[in-house]
């Protein structure tokens, strides 16, 4: 069974029922999730052997956090504890013409907190097959940081596969410009994954005008990223949205060796939770890559796994490879 490590920060969600605003309820339901928690849920989901690697507060709460990922079937054995406390998160999802809002209460996690040399890279990666994180944790402190990039080493040095998923989060960046340590993270990885926009934002590399995601558009950034940065292969997602409840949803992926870039189909979404969805293409195009799918097919899979997680509520894709497979044949 492949062996897929991630890190990153888990958060606990807190989220008003249906499409209640944030409050005006008097209750909240929770979840846990957080960009790399999910796609360790995802691949796990997969039949994937999925690592996940964070530091999470040794107190109840902690406690219920390892709990929920254990139950989707996540290896927890590198899971430090430690900090004062998890990080949370508030969902409002929005409805048609209202957007989703998302309000941030995560400072001084245990996660962005920890100490840069708390954890032992080299016995972690050891045996690994990939290595995935997101450029949401060097944002959250500098042990994260310095973490995530002595990771990427490792792993690199270890002949590891690595993934970053840009996850541009501007809330996250204010006032510090995100590409000096994304380019560094991202510098060689095997599949980056983003959008334009995000590409932009914290790589620097601007190859349309802001909101166009033609092809060509899509082609330039995968080109400009692999010849600036060295990627070997670019994942693109494409976004429409229609309303809060409904996506447009398709994707693209560059490969750097032989030149070629695939468009995905097409799917137009009825939203349950959009949330998550980007980290389930991500952990889907771990999974089909290390099933030795070729580029086109595994692009397909992960489009349509992703498309999937935007009918589920929370933050974890819960599907499997039989049930992806399913819709990718039932729409030709
Ligand atoms: O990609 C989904 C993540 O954004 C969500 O799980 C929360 O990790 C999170 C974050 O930092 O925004």
């Amino acid at each position: 069974m492949k062996r897929v490590v991630s890190f990153g920060e888990l958060m606990m969600r807190l989220s008003p029922p249906g499409s209640e605003r944030l409050f005006q309820s008097p209750q909240l339901r929770t979840f846990f999730g957080g960009s790399e928690a999910n796609v360790a849920a995802s691949l796990a989901h997969l039949g994937v052997r999925s690592d996940y690697v964070t530091r999470l507060p040794a107190n109840a709460v902690g406690d219920a956090a390892l709990a929920a990922l254990r139950a989707e079937g996540v290896r927890t054995n590198n899971v430090l504890r430690g900090g004062d406390r998890l990080g949370i998160y508030f969902v409002e999802s929005g409805a048609d013409l209202r957007a989703l809002r998302v309000v941030y209460d995560r400072a001084n996690s245990g996660f962005a907190t920890m100490a840069a040399d708390a954890l032992d890279w080299e016995m972690i990666l050891h045996g690994a097959d990939w290595f995935h994180v997101s450029g949401i944790t060097p944002a959250l402190g500098e042990g994260p940081s310095a973490s995530a990039l002595r990771a990427v080493e490792v792993a690199r040095h270890l002949g590891v596969r690595v993934s970053v998923d840009l996850n541009y989060r501007p809330a996250l960046w204010t006032g510090r410009d995100p590409a000096p340590v994304t380019r560094e993270l991202v510098r060689g990885c095997d599949v980056m994954v983003g959008n334009p926009g995000a590409v932009a934002a914290m790589l620097g590399v601007r190859a349309g005008e802001p909101g166009n995601e033609s092809d060509g558009v899509l082609r330039a950034a995968a080109e400009a990223v692999s010849a600036e940065l060295g990627c070997k292969a670019v994942a693109l997602t494409r976004r429409e949205v229609v309303s809060a409840s409904e996506h447009g949803w398709s994707t693209a992926l560059y490969t750097a060796a032989t030149g070629e870039l695939h468009a995905s189909r097409h799917y137009q979404v009825q939203v349950v939770d959009r949330v998550g969805g980007g980290d389930s293409f991500a952990a889907a195009l771990i999974y089909a890559t290390l099933d030795g799918r070729p580029a086109a097919q595994a692009l397909e899979f992960a489009t349509a796994a992703s498309a999937l997680k935007l009918t589920i509520p929370g933050d974890f894709n819960r599907v499997t490879v039989d049930e992806v497979d399913a819709i990718i044949n039932r729409n030709g």
